[in-house]
């Protein structure tokens, strides 16, 4: 059954090859699900009605497999993504899963695991490349520390800005026009993960040889275990013009990196961010980083990746009926029409200084208004609970 809330491949939702086929192992128990082979997940995902798949190297490609048999993976996957009608908009690296990068990747002391890491993102460059992904993650999930002992911090900083570097000149040089869309998170699998908030990497990106070709990534599960708000960090990001990626999920505060089902655990949260991407006009995919349920079978991994969608889809409603609620419009232009007559300040001139030094700005008086907050937020309660 098809409704207003059926994705479509405008609607650019895609998922990681390894969220549906995550076999729900967790720190404490083993795998709950039977492997699903890539070509399989791509087919439940044309089910499901997504648009696009994006992968990390080795969820594809084994970190063993020989030169013929990742060309035979790859022309295999090739076929089942045109069958299912998926397209691969982004390819990341796998620089966490094996032994070598225990103490970091491009972080590393031994200048032997940092070139591995770098040849290996080369690699997976390559791959993305060959099924069409413009944007590049990286995802520092082993950049980071238990100890402080171990380096010195600015070391780290510096080698990573060498990778991120090396690793434009390479996309450059191959001509493959890719993005790089840099993902923090605050810890886990580190203790501590050096670039920590999307705002970090803010800091890090004018500081590259090629600015241009960096942005972010930014997850909501991750600003959200450092107790951030995540639409802040989004909309820095696109201000900045850095948000060349997004990863959908949910997560409540203070608890285990959980990667829920978007919306899951805080609506308001995922309400506030979809009307934030749509008013906006966000064109990158909405891609959904996120687990199914360790209780669940496949059918019920299908219900969650259709659940992700189906929530953005009736979050987007919302957020439509909300712009469009004249008394919600009203409170607000009110708010902003009291202001009317103030001197500007947003240009610096003799003339603007002196027109804001003879303004009558009584502090009292402006600060006695109430701003209505409260109606604003109820009338949002009863948007996002379908009574208005
Ligand atoms: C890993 C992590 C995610 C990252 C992925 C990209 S892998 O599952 O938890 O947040 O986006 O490397
Ligand atoms: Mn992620
Ligand atoms: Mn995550």
């Amino acid at each position: 059954m098809s409704d207003q809330f059926t994705p479509l491949p405008e609607h650019k939702f895609s998922f990681g090859l390894w969220t549906v086929a995550n076999q729900g192992r967790d720190p404490f128990g083993a795998a709950v699900r039977p492997p699903l082979p890539p070509n399989d997940a791509v087919a439940m995902l044309g089910e499901a009605g997504a648009w696009g798949v994006n992968l990390h190297d080795n969820d594809l490609v084994p970190i063993d497999a020989t030169p013929a048999e990742r060309d035979a993976i790859v022309s295999s996957f090739k076929k089942a993504c045109r069958a299912n009608k998926i397209v691969v908009p982004m390819a990341t690296v796998n620089l966490f899963y094996d032994p070598i990068f225990r103490d970091g990747a491009f972080t590393s002391n031994d200048a032997r695991v940092r070139a591995y890491a770098v040849r290996k993102t080369m690699s997976a460059m390559d791959l993305g490349a060959e099924l069409g992904a413009k944007v590049f993650v990286l995802w520092g999930g082993r950049e980071g520390t238990e100890t402080d002992a171990c380096r010195r911090a600015d070391d780290a900083v510096k080698r990573l800005r060498e990778a991120i570097n090396f690793l434009c000149e390479y996309s450059l040089d191959k001509k493959y026009g890719y993005k790089f869309a840099m993902e923090a998170k605050p810890n886990e699998p580190r203790g501590d993960i050096y670039m920590a908030t999307t705002g970090n990497y803010l800091g890090l990106i004018p500081t590259l040889a090629h600015p241009e070709m960096v942005g972010v990534n930014p997850e909501v599960a991750h600003e959200t275990m450092a107790g951030l708000n995540f639409v802040h960090a989004v909309a820095q990001a696109w201000d900045a013009g850095k948000l060349f990626h997004i990863d959908l999920n949910d997560q409540v505060p203070g608890r285990y990196d959980q990667d829920f089902r978007f919306g899951a655990a805080n609506p308001r949260g995922a309400f506030f961010l979809v009307k934030f991407l749509e008013d906006v006009g966000y064109k990158g995919s909405r891609h959904f980083d996120a687990h199914a349920y360790r209780t669940e079978d496949y059918a019920g991994v299908k219900e969650f990746a259709r659940g992700c969608m189906r929530t953005y889809l009736i979050l987007k409603a919302a957020a439509k009926r909300w712009n469009a609620d004249k008394e919600i419009q009203a409170l607000l232009a009110e708010n902003i029409a009291a202001g009317k007559g103030a001197p500007p300040v947003n240009r610096y001139s003799q003339a603007s200084v002196k027109a804001l030094m003879g303004a009558s700005l009584d502090r009292e008086v402006i600060a006695t208004r109430g701003l209505a907050y409260e109606k604003l937020d109820q009338l949002t309660t009863e948007v996002l609970l379908g009574v208005r």
